[in-house]
């Protein structure tokens, strides 16, 4: 890939101005359609407002803003000057903000309206400046204010394409969220890899993404794809549920969709999904979680619509293995993204055969520089080139990646390895069966598999006694896996334990069975 050496990542918005886009609407989000001019526009004044207010190179801004043109503004206004910003989810609790002021020494925060009061007491302790997007709040600086105190062009700091750019807070099954420092040139190198090899965007793209710019897979669909590509991202603010989402598109009318397996999953579910209309899109991508072959095909059958399923991480940026329109096993995770390399080890650092599992390992240029505050974690992951993903997946002899699990959610039952994911899939399919998670427990010192189950409401007019639906749920492992595949123990819940962007996170189910 060639990256230039100087590259500042606010300039994504210049070339689209500059080449006859002005005029082009950049963002639709709900009433409002902000054009690449005006964009532009609120960049630079964005910028010129944080330095007015001190702000110099590297320093860190805290966005606490949900999906709306503000969030482009502010985390390019912040860009444009050499600052860094540093979004983080905006429905967290006080505990959480105060750990990421303290970690990242944040200089200013710009901070949603409706969330202001909530986490003032942090900003008063800290005693960090705060702006306030949206409605204005007495006391805090306003951001719309500022922006038009601070109208006029500013030019973009030129910083080198590897000056730190911005950070992404990851979160993990142990401690804090770890602050993963990426540069400026990283967001371009997904946008000529995914974006261009894979999804083929294009200038008459609109994307729309139920995954929130704050995290790494919904800010390239939102934010750094459609800019590079001319195209116009729709953003959607809110919790994204079924109901919302497929009522946004239907009103947008996106041509690329992105989403994650247990919100397609929720969609093909809710009432009224026979209905929709999804004809404005072209091409869906999921990621975040593996999407099962079952929902893949519902997908197909209801919609006519492909989904590309591919891994990406927090630390990588976006994906970097996916299926493709023309190379594609509903189920796997597809192959390298051209411009990525991957490769699995075996967990006694030897080679593995075709079918085996073994740890995955990624190689591309959009990689972390290293986590913040965490220089052991930084160096037990960057081995080199390689960034070792903490997954486990297997190869097929076409050279497709299936995933396996976590390293830590692989359970060896009888001497044999099991992935949870298999079990799960499988049960996925079951119609009584919303969500599932399987993890490993331990019965007088031996291993067995669990299945922590979310019943389907909208099947499930007379609950059946739970001992006999899980007798039925045991028998439908059995006849469709290996003998030694099926849960031993099934507990049904009202919700699963997930993170932001609904990967489930097993390991909270295993503390608790064990
Ligand atoms: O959560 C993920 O798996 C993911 C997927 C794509 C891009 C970025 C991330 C973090």
């Amino acid at each position: 890939m060639t990256t230039p050496e100087r590259f500042n990542i606010s300039t994504l918005v210049d070339r689209n101005c500059l080449s006859g886009r002005a005029a082009k609407v950049a963002i639709y989000a709900g009433a409002e359609q902000v054009t690449y001019a005006e964009l532009f526009a609120r960049i630079c004044a964005m910028g010129t407002a944080l330095t007015t207010l001190g702000v110099r190179r590297e320093q860190r801004v805290l966005l606490i803003l949900d999906d709306s043109p503000d969030f482009p503004t502010v985390f390019l206004g912040a860009a444009r000057i050499g600052a860094v910003p540093v979004p983080v989810n905006p429905a967290l609790n006080i505990d959480d903000y105060r750990f990421f002021l303290a970690d990242s020494y944040a200089d200013v925060v710009v901070v949603e309206s409706a969330r202001y009061q909530h986490i003032r007491p942090v900003l008063d302790e800290v005693g960090v400046r705060a702006i306030v997007a949206g409605e204005p709040v007495d006391g805090a600086l306003s951001l719309r204010a500022l922006l038009g105190e601070h109208a006029g062009e500013t030019s973009p700091v030129d910083t080198h394409a590897q000056d730190m750019g911005f950070w992404l807070y990851s979160s993990g099954s142990t401690g804090h969220p770890k602050g993963v420092v990426h540069s400026h040139g990283d967001l371009l190198v997904t946008c000529q890899t995914y974006a261009d090899k894979v999804l083929g965007i294009r200038d008459d793209d609109i994307t729309f993404s139920s995954t929130k710019l704050y995290h790494a897979y919904g800010m390239g669909n939102g934010m750094s794809f459609p800019y590079w590509a001319g195209g116009s991202s729709v953003l959607m603010r809110g919790r994204p549920k079924p109901e919302s989402v497929l009522d946004t598109a239907e009103k947008f009318r996106p041509t690329i969709f992105f989403s994650v397996p247990t919100l397609y999953h929720a969609m093909l579910r809710s009432p009224g999904a026979a209905a929709r209309d999804l004809s404005s899109v072209r091409l869906c991508a999921s990621a975040a979680e593996p999407l099962p072959a079952g929902i893949w095909q519902r997908w197909k059958d209801r919609f006519g619509l492909t989904i590309l399923d591919g891994i990406g991480s927090t630390e990588m940026l976006h994906i970097y293995c996916s299926n493709t329109e023309t190379d594609l096993r509903p189920g796997s995770s597809g192959k390298a993204v051209p411009g990525y390399q991957v490769k699995l080890v075996g967990f006694d650092g030897g080679s593995v055969d075709v079918d085996e599992p073994g740890n995955l390992y990624a190689k591309g240029d959009s990689a972390l520089d290293f986590y913040w505050h965490r220089r052991e974690k930084t160096r037990q992951s960057l081995h080199g080139e390689w960034f070792f993903t903490g997954d486990r997946y297997t190869r097929d002899a076409d050279g497709f990646y299936w995933y396996c699990g976590r390293a830590d959610d692989m359970m060896k039952i009888g001497g044999l390895w099991v992935s949870p994911i298999e079990i799960e899939n499988t049960l996925i399919d079951h119609p009584l069966v919303a969500e599932v998670a399987i993890v490993a427990t331990s019965v007088d010192g031996l291993a067995r598999i669990k299945a922590f189950v979310v019943l389907s409401e909208t099947e499930l007019p007379e609950r059946e006694p739970s001992n006999v639906l899980a007798a039925q749920l045991q028998e439908w492992c059995k006849e469709r896996l290996q003998r030694y595949q099926f849960p031993h123990f099934v507990e049904f819940l009202a919700e699963l334990p997930k993170t932001a962007t609904g990967k489930i996170q097993r390991y909270k189910l295993r503390d608790a069975s064990l």
